[in-house]
């Protein structure tokens, strides 16, 4: 990541970031991602997460159906936590949350993949940093219904917080982000957007997709 053409590959990437697992889902998993590749997202993090979670098999069954659907979509696949299922799959990388296994051990494990971290405030950001991470994942920006142990919101300031104490690294905010609430974020210094429910839960994933994707270049500012 110190490379200047990695780092901007990885910043490219995050403009719009789609978190997902079948709990989150109102349809069919492959068929919420296949349209939401089509509508623009950039990189999908695979997070197979709280009550009525798969699990074992049908977890690595469902995971790799989605990996192959951003093989062909040319877009990173990113599993949450689950640093051993990354490895078996040789996905592109692991997000770590604040309560999972330490960013340094993770670092360890998966070599140079992509790894991303949950950060809450500066410190956090600064420690994900020196253990090796790549991008963070900045939130809550908003109220969120989809993470029940959310921490209190912090609103697009916690971005702007960041870069006004020299975090240079990578950002995308996180939490109850939906059409309309994008230009905040990226105007604070954000490199892009990460959303579960406004894709997972729409009618028209496509669409929305394309909609977050205009507003995040659209806000886009350096
Ligand atoms: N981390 C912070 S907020 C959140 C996660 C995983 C949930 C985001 O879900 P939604 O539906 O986009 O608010
Ligand atoms: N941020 C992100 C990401 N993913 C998560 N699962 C999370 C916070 C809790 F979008 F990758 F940045
Ligand atoms: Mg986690």
């Amino acid at each position: 990541m110190s490379n200047r053409i990695e780092r901007l590959e990885m910043i490219s990437r995050l403009q719009l970031y789609l978190v997902m697992g079948s709990v989150n889902c109102i349809r069919d998993p492959e068929a919420v991602l296949h349209e939401a590749i089509q509508g623009g997202i950039t990189i999908f993090q695979f997070r197979e997460k709280g009550p009525g979670a798969l699990q074992g098999r049908e977890k690595y069954e469902l995971a790799k159906k989605l990996q192959k659907l951003c093989r062909e979509g040319g877009i990173p696949f990113i599993v949450n936590d689950d640093v051993e299922l990354a490895l078996n799959l040789e996905a592109d990388g692991v997000h770590v949350g604040q309560e999972d296994e330490q960013a340094r051990e993770v670092r360890r494990k998966i070599g140079d993949k992509i790894m991303g971290v949950s950060a809450h405030n500066l410190d956090e950001a600064r420690m994900a940093l020196e253990q090796g991470a790549d991008y963070l994942g900045v939130g809550p920006m908003y109220a969120t219904k989809t993470k029940l142990d959310a921490r209190e919101v912090q609103g697009p300031s916690l971005i702007r917080h960041l870069r006004d104490h020299g975090i240079a690294a990578p950002l995308v905010g996180i939490g109850g982000i939906a059409p309309g609430g994008v230009g905040p974020i990226m105007k604070a210094g954000a490199d892009g957007v990460a959303v579960i429910s406004a894709i997972s839960q729409a009618v028209d994933a496509r669409g929305v997709a394309g909609q977050l994707l205009a507003e995040v270049r659209e806000g886009h500012v350096g």
